[in-house]
């Protein structure tokens, strides 16, 4: 029954496209393969979204593709619903079976005049290709085209999946707490440009932030203060899945930290039993920004009887494989207990049903291949995991930390590592960073935030705006086809989106903002 009125009739007449250069859109990531045809779809009040079938999750993707055309162009698509005019130009997203689909995150785009068709295997695949389809939609419509304003949409084809399947920020709720909003509109950038993972350390020396119905004081004490004196704070239960969830819609997983056996003032001020008398700093309420005074005490079966609690509770909220356990900057504990805890954490993280990731220094441990290590520091740690199987997450400091200052005069963040202007930011590559360390053994590549310096969205996003886009691109876009100054190019034509996003992005020189 699709009819056609005298609205749709006239949408049918040949429309006079000016020529287009799909190769020529400022698209982050940079896609695999883009092949231009010079003409375009006009996206206006004709289109309709349609879905495949096979998967309820397509339909899922097709509305949040008919939500975000709504926010950018007031066009109301209706998606998978049939009325008289509106079944004149389709986008299509369609469930897949071609080879050429094999990554889960892979996705085609066919534009023509009269369609959109979206291939992907997976509902991921055909998320990530509707951040590549928004990119593409202009700013402005054009009005004269037919008798209703059109947006043009180049046409042509693109072929595109990541080149790592692991595209991570880390936020650092534990030095400040940031709200559960806060937290879902850095999501939203982040799906934007195609991340896949926001890994929460959810637990610092400072701050424990997610409650935990077992051992309540962890956030009745514990979530009860911050950096600089604040007041802290920490997320529910409901709270937490709610964040996990808003990620999922995003095809986002969330990789929750608890870190430990140092990092943990927060969680033995709690409960005093878990702190490692003689070793470690007695606990107490902590608002400086000092590290690797505090230690849980490795000797104890009661510490693990509370960590099985605690692992699984937080295991159960969490969809993800992964659990984080930390393990960094472990000073004040004795490196034979460091490496006994570690082994035997590992097993509690197994039992729960998750795969152990921590930061590098676990690699000192005998850590099962399947476990993975997430390099920020040591690079013979990365290494050495290798060499036993396990994958690794590069994150050095000295590249990849949103939370080191740009240069001397910017302002928030901290200098150990470096200071990472945005050119140097883009341009390394994680791939060859570790000197020796086999591709295959790269899981991906992650962007961490520490928030000694920052406690609200403004100043969050001075710090991950615009380097968190370019690791992006560094995660998904092959090593061939990165170029600094085709990126700064494109990464100047984000200014609409970031500023309708009411992104508090640094304005570096380096780039000329549109
Ligand atoms: C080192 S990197 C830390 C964090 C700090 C960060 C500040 C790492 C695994 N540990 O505890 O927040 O430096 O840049």
């Amino acid at each position: 029954a699709v009819l056609c009125i005298a609205a749709c009739e006239e949408q049918k007449k040949e429309i006079n496209f000016p020529k287009t250069d799909l190769s020529a859109v400022a698209l982050i990531p940079k896609p695999v393969k883009t092949i231009p045809t010079n003409s375009a779809f006009g996206l206006g009040a004709g289109t309709a979204i349609y879905t495949s079938t096979t998967d309820p999750e397509f339909e899922k993707v097709g509305q949040f593709l008919s939500e975000k055309i709504k926010g950018k162009t007031g066009l109301d698509l209706g998606v998978n619903s049939t009325t008289e005019n509106t079944l004149e130009r389709l986008i299509y997203i369609n469930q897949s079976d071609s080879e050429e689909l094999d990554n889960p995150e892979a996705y085609q785009l066919y534009i023509k005049k009269d369609s959109i068709l979206l291939n992907a295997k997976t509902a991921a695949g055909a998320f990530r290709g509707i951040q590549t389809l928004r990119q593409l939609i202009p700013e402005q419509s054009n009005d004269t085209l037919t008798d209703q304003p059109l947006w043009v949409i180049p046409s042509g084809k693109i072929m595109d999946a990541p080149k790592l399947a692991y595209r991570s920020s880390m936020l650092d709720v534990a030095r400040h707490f940031f709200t559960v909003d806060e937290v879902k509109k850095y999501i939203d950038i982040l799906a934007y440009y195609k991340y896949n993972t926001l890994h929460m350390h959810l637990t610092d020396d400072q701050g424990w932030r997610i409650e935990i119905k077992s051992w309540p004081k962890l956030t009745e004490v514990g979530g009860q203060s911050e950096v600089g004196g604040g007041e802290g704070g920490f997320y529910s239960q409901e709270e937490y899945k709610d964040i996990v969830a808003y990620a999922a819609e995003r095809h986002i997983q969330i990789v929750p930290e608890m870190d430990m056996p140092g990092h943990t003032n927060s969680a033995s001020l709690s409960y005093p039993f878990l702190h490692a008398a003689g070793q470690a700093e007695t606990p107490r309420v902590r608002t400086d920004m000092k590290v690797g005074y505090s230690s849980f005490d490795a000797q104890k079966d009661t510490v693990y009887s509370f960590l099985d609690d605690v692992i699984g509770e937080i295991a159960s909220m969490s969809p993800s494989p992964y659990f984080h356990i930390g393990g960094d900057e472990s000073h004040v504990t004795k490196k034979s207990d460091y490496i006994l805890f570690v082994e035997k954490v590992e097993k509690i993280v197994q039992k729960h049903g998750k795969i152990m990731i921590g930061w590098d220094e676990i690699a000192q441990a005998k850590i099962d291949g399947s476990s993975i290590v997430q390099l920020w520091n040591e690079p013979e740690h990365a290494l050495k995991a290798a060499e036993n199987g396990s994958k690794i997450i590069i994150s050095p400091a000295k590249k990849a930390y949103l939370d080191m200052q740009y240069d001397s005069i910017s302002e928030y963040g901290l200098h150990w590592a470096a200071y990472i202007p945005v050119d140097v930011g883009y341009q390394w590559d994680p791939e060859t960073y570790v000197e020796g360390l086999p591709k295959e053994n790269i899981l991906g590549i992650e962007a961490p935030l520490w928030s000694e310096t920052i406690s609200n969205s403004a100043e969050l996003e001075y710090l991950a705006f615009p380097r968190a886009i370019g690791y992006a691109e560094l995660g998904w876009t092959s090593s061939e086809q990165l170029n600094w100054d085709d990126y700064k190019e494109r990464l100047a034509k984000q200014v609409p989106y970031l500023e309708k996003m009411n992104v508090n992005y640094y304005p570096s020189k380096l780039i000329d903002w549109k």
